[in-house]
């Protein structure tokens, strides 16, 4: 039997991948709208620099 953290890490990584399409294991400023879209967002360009401010301050999630 699952684990449902499993599982859903399993998950996120997976979709984590298919958006990283340059494969340098960070989500790329270019990478980010698709992303989001496939979580039902359509982003502006200011949500994206919002996003980006206010989630990912160290650059080791989202590279700019
Ligand atoms: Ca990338």
């Amino acid at each position: 039997m699952y684990d449902r953290r499993v599982y859903l890490s399993i998950v996120l990584f997976d979709c984590f991948k298919s958006y990283d399409k340059s494969g340098d294991g960070v989500i790329d400023r270019d990478e980010l709208p698709d992303a989001l879209r496939f979580a039902g967002i359509n982003p502006s360009k200011e949500d994206i620099e919002c996003i980006i401010k206010l989630f990912d301050s160290n650059g080791m999630i989202i590279k700019g």
